[in-house]
């Protein structure tokens, strides 16, 4: 960049950028093939790494990016979701241009639920456009990632796009039937784009590997609203981004792609679609490992959530004097370990686990309780769960199938309240 276009730019370029941008969060989607796990809950109100839901991923990343006029939009089940949302993201100061707020499908504009992501926003035109944004940032609120948005927003501008795709470099058999993939020229600009093809297109110098969407976009407001508009009035659109828009698009207006990269230096990107029960136990588990891809710890880039006040994790001796003991593990405020072993496993809060027992490989949600003398190994056992004494989970997977527990292909096993026959929370 030469001097004089910096001096254009004048001071306080990014902020004055992020200052004008409305995030939106898409956060309506289900995730069915995480089964039970989001029978009551959408995807991104699950938890993950201990004491986060995942949505806390891209809204601790916007405000982190200076981004503080949020929309979050929601549609299936979320009852949890806006609650956590509301607990945990509702103090920030409308004085100070900040914002977190609640979307849901309310048929405002039309008698239709939500029909797509794009129709999603199309119903909250008028809310957003009462904000008066430059820039809209629309995020998918299924994943778990360091971003600084800021870095795309300038880029977007840089760029004089009409939108902007934040995408990355994934194996092709990963990508296939999963992402959206694009072609793009030297400059980068998508020149081709299709939603979730069998067969995607090879990076020509990386065999093996194709450019994914992330599923987050920039859009220059008006521009925006004018696509949205016409795709409304389309009768045989889905009213997708990925399915419906995006491939038009590239045809008739500038398109750019925006390559994610690693906010830790020399690290690998980390970005988890934690979309079945086996990506959620390993991205889980990974946390749990010596040096984790993903740092909780960055004091830069702080993660934020709603927490109740709880007191310190305590491990203890039982009356027999074994040792309760928790190694290789992330364990939460509220928990108690008492004579009994936790290892390589993930205690969300307020866990207790009795005497005799050992917990190996496992991602505990809140409030379980696991009686005396219990085995588990490789579960995911969700909130509220009363363990048995004497259960074993996961030793014998003939055996948790018959308890009714639901076994999947690499070998974990869901435990929920429904499989043990304990009424479902109702809140
Ligand atoms: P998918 O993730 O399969 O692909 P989708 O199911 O539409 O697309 O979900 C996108 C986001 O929107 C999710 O955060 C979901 O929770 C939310 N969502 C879905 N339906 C919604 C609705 N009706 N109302 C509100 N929110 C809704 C997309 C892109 C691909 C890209 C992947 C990356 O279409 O091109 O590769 O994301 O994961
Ligand atoms: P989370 O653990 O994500 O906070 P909750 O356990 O609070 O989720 O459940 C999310 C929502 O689903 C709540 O509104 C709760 O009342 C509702 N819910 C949970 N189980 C049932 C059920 N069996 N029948 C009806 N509603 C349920």
């Amino acid at each position: 960049m030469d001097q004089d276009k910096d001096k254009d730019k004048g001071t306080r370029y990014v902020s004055r950028l992020t200052k004008s941008t409305v995030a939106l969060i898409l956060a309506g989607g289900r995730g069915s093939r995480l089964y039970e796990l989001t029978q009551w809950r959408a995807k991104p109100a699950l938890y993950f790494g201990g004491k986060y839901r995942i949505i806390d991923f891209p809204l601790s990343n916007c405000i982190n990016s200076g981004i503080r006029n949020i929309g979050v939009l929601t549609q299936y089940k979320a009852h949890s979701l806006v609650r956590h949302v509301m607990r945990g993201w509702g103090h920030f100061k409308r004085e100070l241009g900040e914002s977190v707020e609640i979307l849901p499908a309310s048929q405002r504009y039309s008698d239709q639920w939500y029909l797509g992501t794009a129709d999603a926003i199309w119903q909250n035109m008028d809310i957003i456009r009462a904000e008066r944004p430059e820039y809209i940032l629309v995020l998918s609120g299924d994943h778990i990632y360091k971003m600084d948005y800021g870095e795309m927003l300038v880029a977007h501008v840089e760029s004089g796009a009409d939108m902007t795709v934040c995408c990355m470099e994934v194996p092709v058999e990963e990508a296939a039937g999963a992402f959206g993939v694009m072609q793009v020229d030297v400059t980068d600009r998508v020149v081709d784009f299709q939603e979730k093809p069998e067969q995607p297109a090879e990076i020509p110098d990386k065999p093996g590997m194709t450019l994914a969407s992330m599923g987050n976009y920039i859009f220059n407001t008006e521009f925006l609203f004018d696509v949205l508009t016409r795709d409304a009035d389309n009768k045989s659109s889905s009213h997708d981004f990925g399915h419906d828009l995006i491939p038009k698009l590239i045809k008739t207006n500038h398109v750019q792609a925006h390559r994610f990269r690693s906010m830790e230096e020399g690290k690998p990107t980390y970005w988890r679609d934690v979309g079945t029960l086996d990506s959620f136990w390993q991205a889980n588990m990974e946390l749990a490992g010596t040096t984790p891809p993903l740092d909780l710890y960055d004091p830069y880039w702080p993660l934020w959530t709603y927490q109740e006040q709880l007191p310190p994790a305590k491990f203890v001796f039982d009356d027999d004097n074994r040792r309760g003991m928790a190694v290789d593990s992330l364990v939460s405020g509220g928990c108690i370990v008492s004579g009994s072993l936790v290892r390589r496993s993930v205690l969300f809060s307020s866990v207790r686990v009795n005497s005799f027992c050992t917990v190996q490989e496992s991602v505990i949600l809140p409030n379980v309780e696991i009686g005396r003398n219990c085995k588990l190994r490789k579960c995911i056992i969700d909130r509220n769960c009363i363990i048995p004494k004497g259960t074993v989970i996961g030793l014998d997977h003939n055996q948790d199938r018959s308890n009714g527990f639901r076994v999947t292909e690499s070998g974990v096993v869901l435990v929920t309240r429904g499989m043990l026959g304990q009424p479902e929370s109702v809140v």
